[in-house]
């Protein structure tokens, strides 16, 4: 009998509108045609051509297309969550270009911007020609943002910024870094632009995930900006946490699109090798392993079109977002260690998507809120008691 596709065997199409697989289909012709052939050569130099991404990924229109206006796409949140999964099945360095452009800098811009500031960078954002950054991280708070140390203080009607930010995506190449900072009112959201005096950024190198995104650290020595470099409509944690609700989602879709590479890669990989005289994919223990990989693939992305709907429809909450993050990212990191064993020692090379997917995940777990961290948010809302703390 003629092989289904493991998405084939679930019937995720006929879940799909007309509109949403045609945005699919071109986000991943595009990938396979345009970035798929560079990725392992990128993944190992650790190095990316980010502006010339930025641009074909513009000219895509994938950046802040979920966004409605100033030049933005304005899709649907499944059709940007199936992009996510397609841009994730190339790599997740990718998909991360994207979130951190599209779902956190651009969308803290159009959700928490002046008018001013968003005529001045979104359109020019969509379209890739400039490159945004967030920075919430910094050395000695990731889980907990709250405990953030960089300052900013208020001189006549200048900002001037000082503190450090680390683990930043795209901070080097950035045209504009969206920089978290406590004010005397709480936390606060400002608009760095590149090359402002006292702001630096040095890129982290020796990572072995993640290869093909640029991570960076972002120096901020009394840099001074003018009072309309503050986003007016943040205040507090809940304005970049309001971001991370974005980037999340489009985690939730595109970590089941690093797995769907991995099981398709598994699943040829087992028709053409043989083992014992036989095909690795004619092993009972084989098949198991298939069948286990694919029903938690495609459990996961009906718990992901789910969530899309949800967001659709204005019924998303954060504590939701979690249980798809979690979900997702643990169950494509299982399913690529897992198609990792069926490659055998091929598994090990960058010949094979495997094992970068694999690298890759590990850093998606860590990001946009670890596994504990949204293990305790789906806890805090179970039982009444957030245990953060
Ligand atoms: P807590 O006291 O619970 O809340 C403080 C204020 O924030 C509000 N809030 C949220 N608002 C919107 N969305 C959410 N998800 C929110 N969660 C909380 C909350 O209502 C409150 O508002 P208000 O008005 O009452 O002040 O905050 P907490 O300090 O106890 O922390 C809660 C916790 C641990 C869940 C939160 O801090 C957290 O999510 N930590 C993880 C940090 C994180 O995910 N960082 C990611 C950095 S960006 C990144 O990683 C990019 S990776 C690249 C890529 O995406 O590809
Ligand atoms: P920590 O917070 O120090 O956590 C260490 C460990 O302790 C984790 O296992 C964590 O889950 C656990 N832990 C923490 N709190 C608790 C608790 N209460 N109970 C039990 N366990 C707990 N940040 C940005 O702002 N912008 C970016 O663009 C960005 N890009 C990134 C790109 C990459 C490749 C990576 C790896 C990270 C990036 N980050 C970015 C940072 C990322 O968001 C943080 O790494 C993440 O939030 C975790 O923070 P941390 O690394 O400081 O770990």
């Amino acid at each position: 009998t003629r092989p289904l596709h493991p998405f084939d065997l679930f019937g995720i199409d006929t879940l799909l509108s007309e509109e949403e697989r045609d945005i699919r289909d071109t986000v991943r012709a595009m990938g396979d045609r345009e970035l798929r052939p560079h990725i392992a050569e990128w993944f190992e130099q650790g190095a990316i051509p980010a502006r010339e991404l930025a641009h074909k990924l513009g000219e895509l229109g994938v950046l802040g297309m979920h966004l409605q206006g100033y030049g933005c796409t304005g899709t649907s949140a499944v059709s940007y969550g199936l992009a996510c999964l397609e841009l994730e099945a190339v790599d997740s360095g990718l998909r991360s270009l994207v979130s951190v452009q599209g779902s956190l800098a651009m969308y803290a811009i159009w959700k928490y911007g002046s008018e001013e500031q968003k005529r001045q960078w979104l359109p020019e954002m969509a379209a890739g020609r400039f490159i945004g950054c967030f920075g919430l991280t910094e050395p000695d708070a990731g889980s907990d943002p709250g405990a953030m140390r960089t300052q900013a203080k208020r001189q006549g009607s200048d900002w001037v910024l000082n503190g450090t930010k680390m683990w930043i995506t795209n901070g080097s190449v950035a045209d504009v870094a969206v920089v978290w900072a406590r004010a005397d009112d709480g936390v606060r959201g400002f608009l760095v632009p590149a090359g402002t005096p006292g702001f630096t950024t040095n890129d982290i190198k020796h990572k072995v995930s993640l290869r093909a995104s640029v991570t960076s650290e972002l120096v901020l020595e009394d840099v001074r900006l003018p009072a309309d470099a503050m986003l007016p409509g943040a205040r507090g944690l809940s304005g970049p946490l309001g971001c991370l609700n974005e980037a999340r989602f489009g985690i939730v879709c595109g970590a089941l699109g690093a797995a769907r590479d991995c099981l398709e890669t598994a699943i040829a990989y087992a028709a053409d090798r043989t083992v014992f005289n036989r095909p690795l994919a004619g092993f009972q223990l084989t098949q198991q392993k298939l069948a286990d990989m694919t029903l938690e693939l495609g459990k996961g992305m009906l718990l992901a079109l789910h969530l899309g709907r949800l967001k659709d429809s204005g019924q998303i909450t954060p504590e939701r977002i979690s249980l798809g993050k979690l979900n997702s990212v643990r169950e494509a990191l299982e399913i690529a260690r897992q198609c990792r064993t069926v490659l055998g020692a091929n598994g090990i090379t960058l010949e094979y998507p495997v094992i970068r997917h694999a690298n890759n995940l590990e850093s998606v777990l860590t990001y946009e809120g670890t596994g504990e961290v949204h293990t305790l948010v789906i806890g805090s809302a179970l039982t009444g008691v957030p245990a953060f703390r």
